[in-house]
């Protein structure tokens, strides 16, 4: 009961390749931020239930859809998400998400859709809530294709993945924190200043920000 909840929480978002240590390193946040007493809880985008059945069954090749329709689910799979989302963080929760609209741009553009068409702040995302922190995990092709083997889902082959990172160099900005996650156990290893850069995320502002044109 003396967790940290006084202001809202922080929207963080992890975004990387098929197999850069997304899954991991969500767990080490969590875990870090519990241990300093936050209220905060981990999420992954696609979310399988709802729209996500109709993604997960597309992904696992059970199904086949138009490119575009596709990309507009994984779109309003994060809507669906949208107001428990806001809850959760004027509550004073943090999310740590595991992918989110940047995915939405950067794999449906490297399927050879327009990136412009795709963007983030095209009108099927704006309104959305916008992350205060955004870390892009960074892993070579050749190295995230030696974890485990692609293979299992639709777009976990090494030239598609290519196209994925060209696309993510693409939508990088400033904002961005980039953390290199192969030969490290954490790359959230010092947390703190994680947990500075989260503070000063919530500071700024108390109402969750949108995304906008
Ligand atoms: N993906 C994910 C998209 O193509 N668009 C999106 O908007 C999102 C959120 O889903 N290969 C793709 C990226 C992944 C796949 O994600 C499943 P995961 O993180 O493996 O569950």
């Amino acid at each position: 009961n003396d967790l940290k909840k006084d202001s809202r929480g922080a929207l963080i978002v992890l975004e990387g390749l098929d197999r850069c240590g997304k899954t991991s390193q969500s767990a080490r946040l969590l875990s870090s931020l519990e241990g300093l007493r936050y209220s905060v809880e981990s999420w992954r985008f696609p979310d399988r239930t709802g729209v996500g059945l109709m993604i997960s069954s597309y992904l696992s090749n059970q199904s086949q859809l138009d490119d575009h329709a596709i990309h507009l689910l994984f779109s309003a799979n994060r809507w669906e998400k949208r107001s428990l989302m806001e809850a959760k963080l004027m509550s004073g929760t943090t999310l740590i998400v595991d992918r989110y609209s940047y995915s939405g741009v950067a794999f449906s553009s490297a399927k050879g859709l327009d990136f412009q068409w795709c963007k983030v702040k095209k009108k099927n995302e704006v309104g959305l809530l916008a992350p205060d922190l955004v870390f892009y995990l960074d892993i070579s092709l050749e190295k995230a294709a030696e974890r485990g083997g692609y293979g299992g889902e639709r777009y976990e082959q090494l030239e598609f993945q290519k196209k994925v990172a060209e696309s993510y160099k693409k939508l990088t900005d400033a904002s961005w924190k980039e953390k290199v996650t192969y030969g490290s156990p954490s790359c959230f290893s010092e947390i703190p200043a994680t947990v500075e850069e989260k503070e000063a995320a919530v500071m700024s502002v108390n109402e969750a920000s949108l995304i906008e044109k």
